[in-house]
């Protein structure tokens, strides 16, 4: 990603929003609110699937004739002014919508529009188009919204346990009947029956696999999605599911602090190894903390360690594929 697309000068001074070269989510925070502009192409085309099937998806893209599902994540601090411009390059008619907070209402093909909302209240969100639902969503059109508190680089919200850097897991799951039926402009009539399962996109590539230590397209080596720390850097991962899937989310070497679920403060944080995602834009906060694992022995501050699902058919692509599923690695260093 290109950072200056989210600096922009203003009386508060440099605002940045979205990832950094790391691929954390990085953030300063700012005594002032500020004005953050984004601008997403609403566009398609095929991505090829572990299996080597091309797959046919819509994204909020960067540029009229690129694709990326899902979208640019935005970070953004509580009270800021989000500029919003979506140019839909397409023939059908699309939205953005982060529930609760912004509805761009229908934008037409060929048609751009710009919208503005008040960042808030903090948390992290899926922004998504809500039309012809849940078809254009589950067909790529989603990403990652997250708010921070005002004036806080380190809580979920305020008051919340801390962290020292944040990443953000979106999940989806793909029927390729679906998104073949929205590329040909009817509704799918079939019962829903997913072949393969995403995290940030991509899919895991075990050791062997074509793509596998790339970290353009093995989840276990991407930048924005495997977590890297020492120990001590504690790891906020904001959670978010576009898919029709519930999952079961599932860690080594470390339990998860358990901060919110479906964007309510859960009354008391729990440690643990395995915390559910509901369907249907569930979501949930949790920090990795980046203990020395508790349980080794002899004992260890370094190693990887995987995250999978233990929802079992997530592990799996193209009805069949072990290990092509959703999952990610936890670098210890
Ligand atoms: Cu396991």
């Amino acid at each position: 990603m290109k950072r200056r697309e989210f600096l922009r000068m203003g009386a508060a001074g440099v605002v940045g929003a979205g990832l950094g070269a790391s691929g954390l989510l990085s953030w300063t925070p700012r005594a002032q609110a500020a004005v953050v502009s984004k601008t997403f192409y609403v566009t398609d085309g095929n991505i090829t699937q572990p299996d080597g099937v091309k797959v046919y998806f819509r994204g909020f893209s960067a540029a009229a004739g690129a694709l990326r599902v899902p979208g640019e994540s935005l970070v953004v601090q509580e009270g800021d002014l989000v500029r919003i411009t979506v140019i839909n390059t397409l023939g059908t008619s699309h939205s953005f919508v982060i529930d609760g907070v912004v509805d761009s209402g229908s934008i037409g093909g060929g048609q751009t529009q710009t919208f503005e909302f008040t960042a808030g209240p903090p948390g992290s969100y899926l922004y998504y188009d809500r039309l012809n639902a849940p078809y254009n969503r589950v067909t790529g059109l989603h990403g990652g919204f997250a708010v921070m508190p005002a004036g806080s680089g380190n809580q979920v919200y305020s008051g919340s346990p801390t962290f020292v850097q944040q990443k953000l897991w979106v999940f989806n799951d793909c029927d390729p009947a679906w998104n073949k039926a929205v590329r040909d402009g009817y509704t799918p009539t079939g019962e829903y029956v997913p072949r393969y399962f995403t995290i940030n996109g991509l899919n895991g590539r075990p050791p062997g696999a074509p793509g596998n230590g790339d970290p353009m397209v093995d989840a276990m080596h991407n930048h924005d999605t495997a977590l890297h720390g020492h120990v001590g850097d504690r790891t906020l991962v904001r959670v978010l599911n576009a898919g029709m899937c519930t999952h079961s989310i599932h860690t080594h070497g470390n339990h998860m602090e358990w901060l919110t679920e479906n964007g309510e403060i859960r009354p008391q944080v729990w440690s643990k190894d395995i915390v559910y995602l509901r369907n249907g834009m569930g979501k949930c906060d949790v920090i990795y903390p980046f203990q020395a694992p508790p349980d080794a022995y002899p004992p260890v501050t370094t190693g990887a360690y995987p995250m999978h699902l233990h929802d079992e058919m997530t592990q799996t692509a193209g009805g069949g594929l072990y290990m092509f599923g959703a999952m990610t690695d936890i670098f210890f260093e």
